[in-house]
């Protein structure tokens, strides 16, 4: 009998690390699921670096980011990218970004983005950054941006 409780529990507990390991940087407010909030890390003496993320509406009615706060960063505006005579530029969205039932909007690069300016702290990989969403209908709701490495040149940098 022993033995097979034993096996049961480690499979209980694998099931449970494989479960943390997924869901463990996310964050929900109402019907909203935040997924993965991140940021790139930008080289010394940079201002601007940009906030990725995605959320989830799984509830019945459209919702609307309006602001973002983060510490450590002067400004924090919700960004579009567009495309003007071939050239990609990018603005702030004026009535923050829409989310309708049913469905998930990822903010990425090259797409719609959280614009970072004025930081004040290193934006390096394996730092966090705290910030809060505020909602039209969910709500505010604490995040934590995680810093991912380098890699490609940000977008910001050809934009604007
Ligand atoms: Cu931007």
């Amino acid at each position: 009998m022993r033995p097979l409780i034993r096996l049961g529990a480690l499979v209980l507990l694998s099931f449970a690390v494989a479960t943390t390991a997924v869901y463990a940087h996310g964050f929900t407010v109402g019907s909203l699921k935040i997924i993965h909030p991140w940021s790139r890390a930008t080289p010394n003496g940079a201002e601007v670096a940009g906030g990725y993320l995605a959320i989830e509406n799984t509830g019945q009615e459209a919702d609307r980011l309006l602001e973002v706060v983060v510490e450590g960063v002067s400004r924090a505006e919700i960004h579009e990218m567009t495309t003007v005579d071939g050239v990609m530029k990018m603005r702030p969205l004026a009535n923050g970004l829409e989310i309708l039932p049913g469905k998930t909007v990822e903010l990425k690069p090259g797409g719609f983005h959280i614009m970072l300016m004025g930081l004040k702290v290193p934006v390096t990989e394996g730092a966090k950054l705290a910030g809060k969403l505020r909602f039209e209908k969910a709500g505010s709701v604490d995040v934590i941006f995680n810093v991912e490495a380098a890699g490609a040149v940000h977008d910001h940098s050809t934009a604007n």
